[in-house]
């Protein structure tokens, strides 16, 4: 098992490093500097060191064309210069980790957070393209989703094998969460309200407050079915060991004893909660009252985006950016970008290490915080982890 983990690994730092290296070749002559300016208005930076120039920021800049990641600091005067970049259209995000130390000094009490700051769909051309990422700060997310795994396996031998999907969640913080009366819910494209999203799907969490304790630096598996998949669908994966299933009435599906149930909260159609093998966006909240909002006329759960704890978006088709579900204060990006039924998965990048255990990336931009895996890791996190 622990081979085959290592080689798994290996073949998907393997695959990570062709990605950053495939490059279309257009004449260097094209080519210009990229300088960035990372300025915080708040009182953060101003309070810590009497300017608003952020220095040691991490510095995220995404090519949407070519694909093309590439990752800087800020120097003592705020800025990273990106030299010899290709015109296109960019994504930039922007982060710094504050310390407790630096936090209490401004706000008087010690708790993490970040200073972050974004801007997207920016077309950068010339010889040298100025421009100002202004960044404000943040609370780290606490309880994050930390893999979707919804891409399907390869016949081997039932084709369109879907079942096997699974979400996971990780206690990123410091302190014991409590699953209880969380809610998943996916969100329905193409709608525009302000304050709520339309959810095709929404489940919760049993318990009654205390009964299901994430302890930090510990994960929760939702799978569809809390089954061995492997026993069905040979190049499938082993879910006998997932914490929760999603289980729905009187459709044949199936519901493992031991394995607790999602409650259902809204259900418009599939024989179970399937998340699209091509692009979907799935999101975790707490509200007291889910029916608070009502429905629409599709039959669709309305639920406030204030709620929003985390989310993710994805697609086969990276470029799509116009066809994202989630506002870009939820995540600004997507992940994803390969083929439906290729047992591929994507999972969160590990930030930094925290008293041993693994800080995962929340930028709220799946595009950086997210990586593609070759295999699914149900319960556990991928060592071929990285900063692009
Ligand atoms: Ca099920
Ligand atoms: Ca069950
Ligand atoms: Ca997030
Ligand atoms: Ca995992």
């Amino acid at each position: 098992m622990k081979i085959l983990q290592i080689i798994i690994t290996i073949i998907t730092v393997i695959i990570f490093l062709q990605s950053c290296t495939e490059t279309v070749s257009p004449p260097d002559s094209m080519r210009l500097d990229l300088v960035i300016t990372v300025i915080d208005t708040s009182a953060f930076t101003q309070t810590l060191t009497d300017s608003t120039l952020v220095d040691s920021a991490q510095v995220f800049v995404n090519s949407l064309s070519y694909g093309h990641y590439f990752f800087k600091l800020t120097d003592t005067l705020g800025q990273a210069v990106f030299h010899q970049v290709l015109p296109d259209v960019y994504s930039i995000s922007v982060t710094k980790r504050l310390s407790a130390a630096e936090v209490e000094q401004v706000v008087g009490s010690p708790n993490e957070r970040a200073l972050n700051g974004q801007l997207q769909g920016l077309e950068v051309s010339g010889v040298v393209f100025d421009t100002v990422v202004y960044v404000t700060p943040v609370a780290l997310g606490e309880l994050l989703i930390s893999e979707i795994y919804y891409n399907g396996s390869p016949a081997d031998p039932i084709p369109y094998y879907f079942h096997d999907q699974f979400l996971e969640l990780y206690n990123n913080s410091q302190s014991t969460i409590y699953l209880d009366s969380l809610i998943i819910a996916d969100v329905s494209y193409g709608h525009t309200d302000e304050d709520v999203i339309h959810a095709i799907h929404a489940y919760m969490f049993p318990g009654s407050g205390s009964d299901y304790p994430l302890e930090p630096g510990e994960f929760a598996v939702v799978a569809q079915d809390a089954i061995d998949h492997s026993s069905v669908n040979l190049s499938s994966i082993d879910l006998s060991g997932a914490d929760f299933e999603y289980y729905v009435k009187d459709k044949g599906d199936v519901d493992i004893q031991e394995v607790p149930n999602m409650i259902m909260l809204n259900h418009k159609y599939g024989i179970d909660f399937l998340y699209s093998v091509f692009n979907d966006a799935l999101v975790i909240l707490r509200v007291d009252d889910p029916y608070e909002y009502g429905y629409d006329n599709f039959d669709e759960l309305l639920l406030p985006k204030s709620a929003i704890l985390d989310g993710v978006d994805y697609r086969d088709n990276l470029i799509e950016l116009d066809h994202k579900r989630l506002d870009i204060i939820i995540d600004a990006g997507l992940t994803g970008g390969f083929d439906a039924y290729s047992r591929k998965s994507v999972e969160r990048r590990i930030d930094f290490f925290r008293e041993g255990l693994p800080v995962l990336m929340d930028n709220n931009n799946s595009s950086i915080d997210f990586q593609v895996l070759n295999s699914p890791t149900p319960g556990y996190l991928s060592a071929a982890d990285s900063l692009p």
